[in-house]
């Protein structure tokens, strides 16, 4: 019998496909790119594998923007490709957790077709529609005539209007992805269903893009519109909404309940805030297993969002994460014993951010190396479960991107011409896209060096990173000191040791300028075991001795430790 909550001991690997490995020579990696690569994932250990979308999609969002979701797309395969990686990751003990998108669908996909047939459809509630406000002046569907100011994630309005049907339909992303109307039980049913048949097909979870915005706030009204803003803001009254749990919950009871302790999930929930995260993930709520939240990657952007850069500040992004550390603690009992009140999800990196060394670290080529490994202890040092995102593990960096024409994902593309049309400076604009753009973690795994960086023997869809020469995994598997093997250590010391895996957590000298430092504590046969780790995040040797040095500042900390000349720098 497997441990109920056997995914809280679990290292997560993400895995974009379409950047992963290519077989067939298109550029463009594919299911049996992955499967040829299962043994790179055994030897890192991880457990699960979280798979970006490979299900049928016109890939106007790289697949996030679904029109079948029981079948595969045939740039990546087909679904018996995906029935071999699942078995080869079975048989090496991994599980494979697909990516749910279901806050939208392609504008492509057949309910979305048959819903904007006409305003009569019967699939007309499936999705979002409202007529176009009266403005005199205006015909309907002109701008200003949308049903609230709100703008789209991807820049442009949130509405767009169907001129066959003669209403708008809500589209939080791009027009190619249609908001789903959850208020509609047949919607749930159908997503349900579809759910139920991939966990029967053998796969073991989902992670769930954009779950808390599901539940809208009705009716829908105008956001507040800053003055010089092109559009108002809708976040507030679609994030979290008044249905969200209930939603979860019945999810949760119609899918997973019956299989209970075999599938994780995990929410991907952009907002959500420390009070709803016990709600979201508090076991007996039975709702998700745990929150990927946002918080302290957006210490990186200003207020202009993530094309408006900032460098983020140590102590604010140590306490960030503290914050979620408490807001989820378990509570603990007289003899040591936790109860669990909730999860995180713990990652620098995933494939719609910046690459961690360069957005946290220092990629400069003569700290890159420790640098990476000095954020991967931090990282695994937290209580949760961690995250590493394919390339991660290589210490792989941001790119070079020299000019428009690098550029792949639409995002990235709609904000420089939304930007470009309202005036801004093109020169500008592009010396700031490369800080934050999520084509950063999207160039191809450099697998080797040489050109295509094993990744493709064709021309890649997006360019490899010019450093593929020198940061490769071919470099690194293997090889003793290598940012691999420390990955490579650290999941493996998360399989032994309970401490990390369930200690609880507290944060060191929250206030010391570059030293991140973190206690760890569990209560296990063996007695009260700690563990304790002192990273130093700049390029100065922290000072450890005498007035101002780091013993001084652990020394004011109140602390049960017995010994703290026994304590040396763990990991650095
Ligand atoms: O990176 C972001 C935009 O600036 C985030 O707000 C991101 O869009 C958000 O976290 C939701 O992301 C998920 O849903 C999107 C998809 O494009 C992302 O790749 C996915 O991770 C729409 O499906
Ligand atoms: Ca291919």
């Amino acid at each position: 019998g497997q441990e109920p909550d056997w995914w809280r001991r679990a290292v997560v690997y993400q895995v974009y496909p379409r950047s992963f490995q290519d077989t067939n020579g298109d550029g463009i990696g594919d299911i049996p790119g992955i499967t040829a690569r299962l043994d790179h994932l055994d030897a890192l250990g991880v457990d699960v594998v979280w798979l970006s979308p490979i299900y049928r999609s016109p890939q106007d969002d790289n697949g996030y923007d679904i029109s079948d979701y029981r079948d595969v797309d045939p740039l990546f395969g087909t679904l018996e490709d995906l029935d071999a990686l699942i078995a080869g990751l079975h048989q090496r003990g991994m599980r494979l957790v697909m990516d749910l998108v279901v806050n939208h669908t392609s504008d492509e996909h057949p309910w979305f077709i048959e819903s904007r047939s006409s305003a009569q459809s019967a699939k007309r509630d499936w999705y979002i529609w409202r007529p176009a406000r009266q403005v005199p002046g205006l015909v309907p569907g002109q701008p200003g005539t949308e049903p609230t100011n709100w703008g789209s994630f991807f820049s442009g309005s949130a509405w767009a209007w169907d001129e066959g049907s003669g209403e708008f339909y809500l589209h939080l992303f791009s027009r190619k992805q249609p908001d789903l109307n959850w208020e509609s039980e047949e919607v749930r049913r159908a997503v349900y269903d579809m759910m139920t048949w991939w966990l029967d097909r053998g796969v073991d979870g989902f992670r769930m893009d954009v779950i808390n915005l599901i539940s809208k706030t009705y009716p829908l009204a105008d956001g507040a519109q800053g003055e010089g803003d092109l559009f108002g803001d809708g976040f507030h009254a679609v994030a979290n909404g008044p249905r969200i749990h209930e939603f979860l919950a019945e999810m949760n009871r119609e899918v997973f309940a019956p299989r209970a302790g075999h599938v994780i999930t995990v929410g991907e929930t952009p907002g959500v805030r420390l009070s709803d995260a016990p709600l979201y993930t508090g076991p007996e709520r039975a709702e998700l297993d745990m929150v990927f939240q946002f918080e302290h990657v957006g210490l990186a952007e200003g207020p202009g969002g993530k094309f408006d850069p900032r460098p983020v500040d140590l102590v604010a992004l140590k306490d960030n994460l503290a914050s979620w550390q408490a807001a989820l603690a378990p509570q603990v009992g007289p003899e040591g014993d936790l109860t669990e009140r909730g999860w995180n999800s713990n990652y620098w990196d995933n494939h719609d951010q910046p690459r961690a060394v360069s957005r946290f670290g220092d990629d400069d080529p003569a700290w890159r190396e420790i640098s990476a490994k000095t954020l991967a202890s931090i990282l695994h040092a937290h209580r949760g479960t961690p995250y590493i995102y394919q390339g991660e593990e290589l210490g792989m960096t941001n790119t070079v991107f020299p000019g428009l024409g690098a550029y792949r994902d639409l995002e990235s593309i709609n904000h420089y011409h939304e930007r470009v049309a309202a005036g801004d400076d093109p020169e500008a604009l592009l010396a700031a896209m490369p800080v934050n753009s999520r084509d950063n973690a999207r160039t191809p795994v450099q697998w080797e060096p040489g050109e295509g960086a094993g990744f493709t023997t064709g021309q890649p869809w997006i360019d490899v990173a010019p450093n593929a020469g020198q940061i490769n995994a071919a470099a690194q598997v293997g090889v003793p000191g290598s940012v691999f093997e420390h990955h490579r250590a650290l999941v493996a010391l998360r399989h032994q040791d309970e401490v990390l895996a369930l200690g609880t957590f507290r944060l060191l000298a929250a206030e010391h300028p570059s030293a991140w430092v973190i206690l760890r504590e569990l209560v296990t046969q063996a007695g009260r075991e700690q563990l304790l780790l002192i990273a130093q995040c700049a390029r100065e040797d922290l000072a450890l001795e005498g007035d101002g040095g780091l013993w001084e500042a652990l020394a004011a900390e109140s602390l049960e430790v017995e010994r703290w000349a026994g304590a040396e720098v763990l990991l650095r």
